[in-house]
């Protein structure tokens, strides 16, 4: 049997190992993006201190004392040029919460702070908060805005329960300060998005009305609305549909914005996740829109079907089928990284640059709808590579 000190330089060892792990591209190819081998955060790298109790007179078998079950869909954003993700951390009693992970390069090293976020206890009701998107505002503000969940106390039923918009705001990641929760028509918000710019003078949300705690019911996708004063946030505007649910396409069942969207010479690119039903449960993928830079609330392109699905190991865990994003940071040389978790259990990166981002985005033929309809364009795509490729050969 090992000692005490063993056992905890075992530990510290092989955290260690995997904090400072160099993550490497994986081979899959497509043009569009790089994946990567491992994934950046797991349950794993939450911090040995968070977990064990390091005193051997009260823990003396050195046994986990606060598991962590999964780390999972994480905001993110560059500071002075590190890069920091807002991770949804999920303990083994199932409440989550949020913790800063710092990197230098993005892709691997991520390691989380000593503390969690603190954040200030506002909301009696409210009984577990995740899915942080950060925006740096125009305003000087860094916002999270987050899911909120409370017991619906007007149901019955033990597991009804009712999402808001939580808001928070803070200038370095450490002191956040609480708004009220965003004020909506739809009784319940998940997924909602704060704009980095003020549009006519006003903050600008993505939202995702919902009916019910799961169910969109009437919600027709992702909207966007305004909102005269965050302090006092409420939706003034009418909700617009900006990326609606369509039947027979991977935003059936339901959609919602993910990351921030990215500012680009030719429109603001919204990375969202896109739901389908299956007869194994529902399929979460990842899907890529865009709107003017103007007027934030105009579709301009909409390339067809999935950006990321879940892959693999991915495609296992806590939720399995999922892949879902509320965080990508687009740096100033152009590069951009797309932070996903997969199955509700870990967190990975894929880059690629704004560049390869807006061909994807604007040259990608959009969904037909229609079987028919896209076997013609396939057929279309195929007669223009045969031409291309025998008067090519021709010429050689
Ligand atoms: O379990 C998959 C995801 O389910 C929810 O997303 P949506 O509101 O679109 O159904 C979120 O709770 C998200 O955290 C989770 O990853």
């Amino acid at each position: 049997m090992k000692s005490f000190d063993e056992l905890v330089r075992q530990e510290q060892e092989k955290y260690e190992a995997l904090i400072t792990r160099k993550n490497e591209k994986a081979e899959r190819y497509n043009g569009i993006y790089d994946r990567y081998k491992y994934p950046v955060l797991t349950r794993d790298h939450a911090p040995l201190i968070w977990r064990y109790d390091f005193n051997p007179e009260t823990n003396p078998y050195f046994m986990e004392r606060l598991g962590i079950n999964a780390v999972m869909n994480s905001g993110a954003i560059e500071l002075d040029g590190k890069f920091y993700l807002v991770a949804r951390v999920e303990g083994n009693d199932r409440k989550s919460f949020f913790a800063v992970a710092e990197s230098d390069n993005g892709i691997d090293n991520f390691r989380f702070w000593d503390y969690p976020v603190v954040l200030p206890d506002t909301c009696p009701e409210e009984t577990n908060v995740y899915d942080m998107r950060l925006t740096k505002h125009e305003d000087g503000y860094i916002y999270g805005v987050f899911c909120s969940e409370s017991k619906d106390k007007s149901n019955p039923d033990l597991s009804a329960a009712t999402a808001q918009a939580g808001i928070v705001r803070t200038k370095d990641l450490k002191t956040w300060d609480r708004l009220p929760n965003l004020k909506t028509k739809s009784p319940q918000q998940r997924n909602v998005v704060l704009h980095p710019e003020f549009v006519d003078g006003k903050y600008a949300f993505y939202t995702r009305p919902q009916d019910d705690f799961i169910q969109t019911g009437s919600g027709g996708g992702i909207c966007f609305g305004l909102c005269d004063d965050i302090n006092n946030p409420v939706i003034t505007t009418d909700e617009v549909v900006i990326s609606p649910r369509i039947y027979h396409t991977i935003t059936e069942v339901k959609n919602g914005a993910g990351a921030v969207p990215i500012k680009t010479p030719k429109g603001w690119i919204h990375i969202a996740h896109g739901v389908r039903n299956t007869a194994a449960g529902l399929r979460y993928v990842i899907y890529v829109f865009a709107t003017d830079l103007k007027d934030p609330s105009k579709l301009i392109a909409s390339p067809s079907g999935v950006f990321i699905a879940p892959l693999g190991e991915e495609r296992v865990g806590d939720v399995s089928n999922v892949v879902f994003t509320n965080g990508a940071i687009a740096r100033e040389n152009g590069d951009v990284y797309i932070y996903y978790a997969s199955s509700d259990t870990r967190v990975h990166v894929a880059t690629t640059t704004i560049d390869m981002l807006i061909d994807y985005t604007f040259n990608t033929p959009s969904d037909p709808l229609r079987s028919t309809d896209c076997v013609k364009q396939r057929c279309e795509l195929i007669t223009r590579n045969l031409e291309y490729l025998r008067k090519n050969k021709e010429e050689v």
